[in-house]
């Protein structure tokens, strides 16, 4: 049986909240925020009481993005104490290139020469801190890269302007000598009509082409590879093949929805399941990261309910993978299939063929064991 000190989270599970996410006001397109701000160091605090390994934020979730230098340095100081006092991490930094009106029509892709320039100077400053902070992932989601219409740019423009950021990005990172790595965040709509690169897949064909590849891997989210309908299990499954997995934003989606960040496990249990997993079996050593917020029905301490929700439902399906390898019915069932996949049986005549072909896999016991496992009755 499992106890509850087990479903405990242990800085040592490196489970990671971005302060946009607990810091969530509730606000969406038709209404209102319903919470009021979270002070950066309150949610230091919290996170920490509640068994976090770190939080992650954009450059302007700490620092307002008109704060002289003497504010940014007394926020940054605050925070870093903050940090000190309650033992919590920073492992990956990211900078907002998406809220302020002049991304409207893109950031590091835009044709427009000057918001380019400033793309790519407001990502170094964020860069800058993310290393004074002791980050070692930058992430960059590329909200604004798109388009709703491909009359002005074509969208081989945008990629190569992309492209040319990106190489500028790399090569700052080499000249100061930081030990950071890019991870790049897919998705395939919201804010924009359509966003560049909009799968794993198309992330890791387009890191192929820049000129420092080795420093560049992939975010990916559940949430938007469910948006492109997309099974997110197969999207970690080939950055991970590829050796690309810098980092993961866990969530949860309805299908064919609006970008919902969801709390992790909240809709799709089995597809969670698989997710974990993946990360477990595969050895993912990176942070656990929850790029997701409360219901807009919360009130502020609601937020933290979610927060300690995401991280025990990955506490639950961990314990749920243990138990799939200990699970005898399980494993006899598997041990049968894979007796099958090594038959030496060779296709060289008709009855062969006919035998592999009315052969049964069995995978209808197999899977409705696994989901009798999820429901808690195995
Ligand atoms: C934004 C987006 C997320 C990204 C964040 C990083 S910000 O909330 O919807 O998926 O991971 O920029
Ligand atoms: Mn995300
Ligand atoms: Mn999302």
């Amino acid at each position: 049986m499992t106890t509850s000190t087990e479903l405990k989270p242990q800085p040592s599970d490196r489970f990671t909240f971005g302060l946009w996410t607990v810091g969530n006001r509730g606000r969406d397109p038709f209404g209102d925020a319903v919470r009021p701000p979270l002070n950066p160091v309150t949610t230091v605090q919290r996170l920490s009481q509640l068994g976090a390994y770190g939080v992650t934020l954009h450059d302007n979730d700490l620092v307002p993005i008109d704060a002289t230098p003497g504010e940014r340095d007394r926020i940054v100081r605050e925070f870093r104490q903050a940090l000190a006092d309650w033992n919590l991490k920073v492992p990956m930094v990211t900078v907002n290139l998406f809220y302020d009106p002049v991304f409207k029509d893109g950031a590091l892709s835009s044709s427009v020469r000057s918001v380019r320039a400033y793309a790519v100077e407001k990502t170094q400053r964020a860069m800058d801190l993310g290393v004074e902070l002791g980050a070692e992932i930058f992430v960059l989601w590329g909200g604004r890269e798109g388009a709703e219409m491909d009359a002005a740019r074509d969208a081989r423009e945008g990629l190569r302007y992309y492209r040319e950021s990106l190489n500028t990005l790399c090569e700052y990172i080499v000249r100061q000598g930081y030990s950071l790595k890019i991870a790049l965040e897919p998705k395939p709509n919201e804010p924009r009509s359509d966003i560049y690169l909009p799968t794993v897949g198309s992330m890791l064909a387009f890191i192929q082409t820049l000129d420092r590849p080795d420093l560049v891997g992939v975010n990916p989210e559940v949430a938007h590879a469910k948006m492109a309908g997309l099974n997110p299990v197969h999207e970690v499954a080939q950055a991970i093949d590829a050796g690309k997995l810098f980092h993961i934003d866990l969530n949860d989606q309805r299908i064919g929805r609006f970008d919902q960040d969801l709390r992790f496990g909240s809709d799709d249990l089995k597809g969670t399941f698989y997710l974990v997993k993946l990360l477990e079996d595969s050895g993912y050593q990176g942070p656990l990261h929850f790029d997701a917020h409360a219901y807009r029905t919360e009130d502020p301490e609601g937020v933290w309910d979610f927060a300690a929700g995401c991280m025990r439902t990955y506490l639950i399906f961990r314990e749920k993978v243990r138990r799939f390898y200990q699970d005898a019915e399980i494993q006899a069932a598997l041990q049968e299939w894979q007796a099958l996949c090594a038959e030496e049986r060779p296709i060289r005549t008709a009855e062969d063929r006919q035998y592999w072909g009315a052969v049964g896999y069995r995978y209808e016991r197999l899977d409705q064991l696994v989901n009798e496992l999820i429901l808690g009755l195995r």
